[in-house]
């Protein structure tokens, strides 16, 4: 098949996962459009089978907001018919789905049929989506989709609760390649950052608030009250300064590192002993699955998605939004003890299994050739 995809190209988890896909797609034997305003962040190698067009948005003093629908509309005119492409996947639903659905009303004009599939990947549905401002747009362009898959269950239900849905909606859970990095290797330069007494405690998000990145800080600090720790804070975002503060005004500023937007996740997760993940909602949590997939447990909250990932009591633990004072009992109850440690982590890796790309990537492409056998 020839597949468009359409996403946000930044370090978000839709933008990981429609860049994940595609690469896997590619290395099916389909061809693989990326079609967004900047080169994917994970897109590192472009092959014969993957291309990416950029979407160009002039700037022009008239408009206050610049038109980027309508330039990514256009765009996709252009590449279906250029390309040839027989399906659009367009990840996240704002304004993605809308301007694939004004894509597709124009190649009509022409003759030209490409459906559309839509996935929902949380806040497009949750916090943006269903403010009163853009409900009737996302509703109207879900419904208008060929076909609707959302990242859990969770999600999945939340879409039917805030919109009034009248396709069905396929759960495709994400999943996290296992083979791409090298999990067994056991230098992980560790001793750059803590020596052998110390634990190291992990956060990686956009530190928005929605992340309640202050949690981690709190139940970081209980931790480190009660045996030697290192928190590493991964990832850039608004809540990032008040973070410093924070950790400033508690004492602690020695024991965090700050490493902003990283591109060697893969070493920090290699030398982490616990992840911690508060968010106040979560419509998956792929941070916590590629945590798990180091063999690193996970203490998070018990919102939306994260309880079809994490394993309450096997591969870390879940509390109550906001409840550091449980994520803490949690956090050093794994951590006081060498071997109850080891369990977590081999149980962590065990379960992200569940969710390897080889056994979700197929899925995908039933829901293709399905949608495209309907046209
Ligand atoms: O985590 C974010 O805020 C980014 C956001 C996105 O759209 O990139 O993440 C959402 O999609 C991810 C991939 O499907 C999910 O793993 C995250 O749980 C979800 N975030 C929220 O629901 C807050």
């Amino acid at each position: 098949m020839k597949i468009g995809i359409v996403c946000y190209p930044t370090f978000g988890g839709s933008g990981v996962v429609a860049t994940e896909l595609g690469l896997e797609l590619s290395k099916r034997g389909h061809e693989v459009h990326f079609i967004t305003y900047n080169q994917p962040v994970r897109l590192e190698l472009l092959s014969n089978n993957v291309h990416y067009h950029e979407v160009n948005v002039p700037e022009y003093p008239l408009f206050h907001y610049q038109p980027y629908e309508l330039a990514l509309s256009s765009k996709l005119v252009d590449m279906v018919k250029l390309h040839k492409i027989d399906i659009l996947h367009v990840h996240y639903a704002i304004p993605h789905a809308y301007a694939a659905y004004m894509a597709k009303k124009m190649l009509q004009e022409e003759g030209i049929y490409v459906p559309i599939v839509t996935t929902l990947h949380g806040t497009d549905i949750t916090l943006v989506g269903s403010h009163p401002f853009y409900k009737p747009a996302v509703t109207f362009s879900i419904n208008k989709s060929d076909a609707v898959t959302a990242v859990s269950q969770s999600l999945k239900d939340d879409t039917l609760r805030l919109f009034d849905i009248k396709n069905d909606i396929h759960v495709v859970p994400n999943f996290i390649d296992l083979d791409k990095y090298n999990h067994d290797f056991t230098d992980c330069q560790r001793e750059m950052m803590a020596n052998d007494s110390e634990r190291i405690v992990t956060h990686i998000s956009n530190l928005r608030p929605v992340k309640r990145a202050q949690d981690v800080i709190d139940v970081f600090n209980n931790i480190q009250k009660e045996m030697p720790a290192k928190l590493m804070l991964v990832g850039e975002g608004p809540e990032r300064e008040r973070l410093e503060y924070r950790c400033q005004e508690l004492g602690i500023l020695d024991k965090v590192i700050f490493f902003g937007k990283s591109n060697e996740i893969d070493k920090i997760l290699c030398f982490s002993d616990l992840f911690l993940l508060p968010s106040k909602t979560e419509s998956f949590g792929l941070a916590a699955l590629e945590a798990m997939s180091f063999g690193v447990p996970v203490i998070s909250s018990n919102t939306g998605g994260i309880p079809e990932v994490n394993a309450h009591g096997i591969s870390g633990f879940l509390s109550n939004v906001g409840d550091v004072k449980d994520m803490t009992k949690n956090a050093l109850h794994i951590l006081s003890d060498k071997k109850r440690l080891q369990t977590f982590k081999d149980n962590a890796r065990k379960e992200s299994l569940k969710f390897d790309l080889h056994a979700i990537v197929p899925q995908y492409e039933t829901i293709y050739e399905d949608t495209l056998a309907k046209c």
